[in-house]
């Protein structure tokens, strides 16, 4: 089965193509009958010339009735987009495209109907200057062009990506009642994932069990996305459930009432209304980055939204915006988990981290580099791809690879003054969330070992330990300001010392003379990453902000590792390994 919406002004003959198509009524209260007007969802299937099955959220077309004809559009994968042809583009016809277009929903057909009315030539041509889908011209009172409607649909079905039927649920209810004997019936979208009698969802946080199914009125015992659903729980009481809350798998999905987003807005209001799935949540927003005065406004902005109750939601969700008369925006979840901003310029060190992800969602290896540490399984409720990131870490653990090597520095150092530091001691100075962390990050450094829960091994002498320390700390404040040979002379570290601090893995040695900390080639690249790509050595050493003695091995060294690639005597780009962060 497959889904589509109906979208398009009011009365431009929504409810009449898809009766016509079907032989159900889609407006389903007398209200509506009488008002002759759409007013809430309305449902109605068909089977197509090829036996394909075909439902229909059939959405208001009126104005005040948006958030109802969003909760419709929501999770749809395809859009039946209606034009009276006598009527042309209208104020709702736009609205309802703008809403299409920033959901990202770029899959449907573009019906002009009405056309026993009036000649289509004009609508059509106002149509297609907005709408790049196949189109057809029927009329929903004589039934002309319903054929060729059926078989564009069956085309535009065959064309639809099939959903994983092995994906976690998250049905958004888009309606809750109460049938006599049956109790508690909820009815939604199902876009993906597979439901069967019997499952235990998340209702509210809630565990409930699924007593029945239904799907295009026929009782089964499971429904594969996509499809229309209706579900019967048991021991729920109705007021539990409503348009825009979920039915969830369980451990798949988080709770959140704050997101950073991208929002195709460049001034964000202050307040406003997200819509996703089949809800609708009032919001504040507080923009994270801050346009340079007197450049042109950018097309998108960074924001931190707080939502007034919270909703499972994902990175790479897309939702819409609505705020008073303003145009409908898209909204692109970066993240659900994001860090409390509340040092000075913490908003504008978020926005920087956030800015290299464009306009697709972040990838694993990215999460994972926000956040430093993070346990795969909560990465993949995140709504990151897991499976496939190559990141060191321990069991569930993950751990940057930036980070990693940081920590092993770290980890080495340490040991190298307290000999014989007990592992627990070494996990709580890391600031790790488990000790088999730290026992990775013990085996990823030979010599170092675990002997009776202690930590032992790098062998190094005191003063070269101590010399690395006050360097770490003067490293730590500008990493790519190498000291000088009169520094490292100074600090106590010949050439033979730095050698050896560089082999138990506590210095990065580039060239002669040249020492970074440890994982400084993947903050570069990682840096590096953000330029306009190629890039000179000149930029490369601006953004780094160092010198050339430092840079030129720098950037050589990256060649080595992989990171970055030369693209002739002068130029350079990073590569796919550094973009993602999952070096090494
Ligand atoms: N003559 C004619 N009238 C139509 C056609 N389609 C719809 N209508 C009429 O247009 C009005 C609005 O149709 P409706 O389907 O409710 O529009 P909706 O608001 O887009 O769902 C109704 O009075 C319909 O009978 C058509 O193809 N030809
Ligand atoms: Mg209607």
């Amino acid at each position: 089965m497959q889904v589509l919406a109906t979208a398009g002004h009011v009365d431009h003959g929504k409810s009449t193509l898809v009766r016509a198509l079907t032989g159900i009524e889609p407006d389903r209260w007398a209200e509506e009958r009488r008002r002759g007007m759409t007013i809430d969802l309305g449902f109605a299937w068909t089977v197509l010339p090829s036996g394909r099955r075909v439902a229909f959220v059939d959405v208001p077309g009126h104005e005040r009735f948006v958030t109802n004809m969003l909760a419709g559009l929501g999770p749809v994968p395809a859009v039946v987009f209606v034009l009276a042809a006598d009527q042309g583009w209208q104020a709702q016809s736009q609205e309802h495209w703008e809403a299409i277009e920033a959901l990202g929903v770029d899959r449907g057909l573009l019906v002009v109907t009405r056309t026993d009315l009036m000649d289509p030539a004009l609508a059509l041509d106002e149509a297609r200057e907005r709408v790049p889908w196949p189109v057809v011209t029927v009329s929903g009172e004589t039934g002309e062009g319903l054929d060729e409607l059926r078989r564009s649909l069956d085309v535009l079905l065959a064309g639809l990506p099939a959903p994983d039927p092995a994906a976690p649920v998250r049905l958004w209810i888009d309606r809750a009642f109460t049938v006599k004997g049956a109790g508690t019936v909820v009815t939604g979208t199902l876009a993906a994932g597979t439901l069967r009698t019997g499952d235990t969802l998340l209702a509210d946080g809630e565990p409930v069990r699924v007593k029945a199914l239904q799907s295009l009125g026929e009782p089964v015992g499971e429904v594969t996305a996509t499809a229309r659903v209706a579900v019967n729980l048991r021991g729920v009481e109705r007021d539990r459930v409503a348009r825009g809350t979920t039915l969830l798998s369980p451990g798949a999905w988080l709770a959140t009432d704050v997101i950073d987003v991208r929002l195709a807005d460049p001034r964000p209001p202050r307040e406003a209304v997200l819509h996703i799935g089949s809800a609708a949540v009032p919001v504040r927003l507080r923009p994270l980055d801050t346009p340079p005065p007197g450049a042109p406004a950018p097309a998108t902005r960074l924001v931190r939204m707080t939502l007034s109750r919270p909703l499972p939601l994902r990175i790479g969700d897309r939702a819409l915006l609505r705020c008073g008369g303003r145009p409908i925006t898209g909204v692109l979840v970066l993240d659900v988990r994001p860090p409390v901003l509340r040092a000075r310029g913490a908003a504008r060190r978020r926005a920087a981290e956030l800015a290299p992800v464009a306009s697709s969602a972040p990838g694993a290896a990215t999460v994972l580099g926000w956040r430093g540490v993070a346990r795969r399984s909560e990465l993949a409720a995140m709504g990151c791809e897991v499976s496939t990131l190559e990141a060191p870490g321990a069991g569930d653990w993950a751990v940057d690879p930036l980070r990693w090597s940081a920590l092993a520095g770290q980890l080495a150092a340490m040991v190298a003054d307290q000999p014989g530091i007990p592992v627990d001691a070494a996990r709580v100075a890391l600031g790790l969330p488990a000790r088999e962390l730290v026992e990775a990050l013990v085996r990823a450094r030979p010599p170092l070992a675990v002997s009776d829960g202690r930590i032992g091994g790098t062998g190094l002498p005191e003063p070269i330990v101590k010399a690395v320390e006050a360097l770490s700390r003067e490293l730590a404040a500008a990493p790519y300001h190498a000291p000088d040979t009169t520094r490292l002379a100074e600090l106590g570290l010949s050439a033979r010392a730095v050698a050896l601090a560089a082999r138990a893995g506590l210095l990065l040695r580039l060239a002669d003379g040249v020492v970074l900390l440890p994982g400084a080639d993947l903050g570069a690249a990682r840096t590096l990453a953000g330029l306009a790509q190629p890039f000179t050595a000149g930029e490369a050493r601006i953004a780094l902000d160092t010198s050339r003695r430092v840079v030129i091995p720098l950037l050589e060294h990256l060649d080595r590792a992989g990171l970055t690639r030369r693209v002739d005597d002068r130029l350079r780009t990073v590569t796919e390994l550094a973009k993602e962060g999952a070096a090494r």
